[in-house]
């Protein structure tokens, strides 16, 4: 039995988080039959984050181990018939989303004004005051996380045109392919699908979702991703062109 331990559906994606997503997208790429558990409060977890992947009675922390643990096990490989080249240069690409791209977004989610009182909503709506608070507990957190990164010691300015730089990139790397893979979806896939899914999301008012809205060839890729990998989001997911 594999269970995912996700946040859970949010704004109409399987899950707001791009690691969860990650590794629900693996899963559902290397056609593992799973089930899914939902986390509120990630602290407990081994890393203190989500995703997590319990099999065989293990919980794995990081989507990077948990894909590493299902790979060994089902002796798995989406890379098959990749060069080396293009593997180096897929992993660097996941770095640059894990790492960079991401972090902005976390900003733009948590602590920009526009955003902000969405994920209050979302997230902590229900618990009427004792969730404003804890939603401002959960805002420190996060801002001292991205300040100490580095990245919100930039504008909301300098933030929008170095996220506009990873979307032209994601652009121009996936050429005229079907997939970051190829003809078919690799394991890159997992990461680019779920970053994109997520920076799409319409009820974030952000300069990279009109950015990414309006690049034709990422916008194919969302809605082949979306039908092959989470036909059952296609209402919430696609996305008319
Ligand atoms: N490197 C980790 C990153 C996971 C991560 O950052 N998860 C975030 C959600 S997007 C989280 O659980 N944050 C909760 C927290 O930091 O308290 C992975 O690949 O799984």
């Amino acid at each position: 039995m594999i269970i995912l331990q996700k946040f859970g559906p949010h704004f109409g994606v399987p899950d707001p988080s791009p690691f969860v997503l990650k590794l629900e997208i693996f899963l559902r790429l290397a056609k593992i039959d799973y089930s899914e558990e939902l986390v509120f409060d990630p602290s407990k977890t081994p890393k203190g984050k989500l995703p997590c992947l319990v099999m065989d009675g293990t919980v794995t922390g990081d989507s990077e181990f948990a894909i590493a643990e299902l790979k060994k096990k089902f002796n798995l490989d989406l890379n098959k018939g990749l060069t080396e080249t293009q593997l180096a240069q897929h992993h660097v690409l996941r770095l640059a989303l894990e790492n960079h791209t991401y972090f902005i977004a976390l900003a733009y989610r948590w602590l920009h004004e526009k955003n902000a009182p969405i994920m209050q909503k979302a997230f902590f709506g229900p618990m009427g005051f004792m969730g404003k608070f804890l939603f401002k507990i959960v805002q420190k957190g996060m801002r001292r996380t991205v300040h100490g990164q580095g990245i919100l010691r930039h504008s909301w300015d300098e933030l929008d045109g170095m996220i506009i730089e990873d979307i032209n990139a994601l652009e121009a790397i996936l050429g005229d392919q079907a997939f970051y893979g190829g003809d078919d979806p690799s394991e890159i896939d997992a990461t680019t699908f779920a970053f994109i899914a997520n920076m799409l999301v319409p009820e974030f008012d952000t300069p990279f979702r009109k950015i990414a809205r309006n690049s034709r060839p990422l916008i194919e890729y969302h809605n082949r991703m979306t039908t092959k990998v989470f036909p059952d989001y296609k209402e919430t997911m696609l996305i008319e062109i």
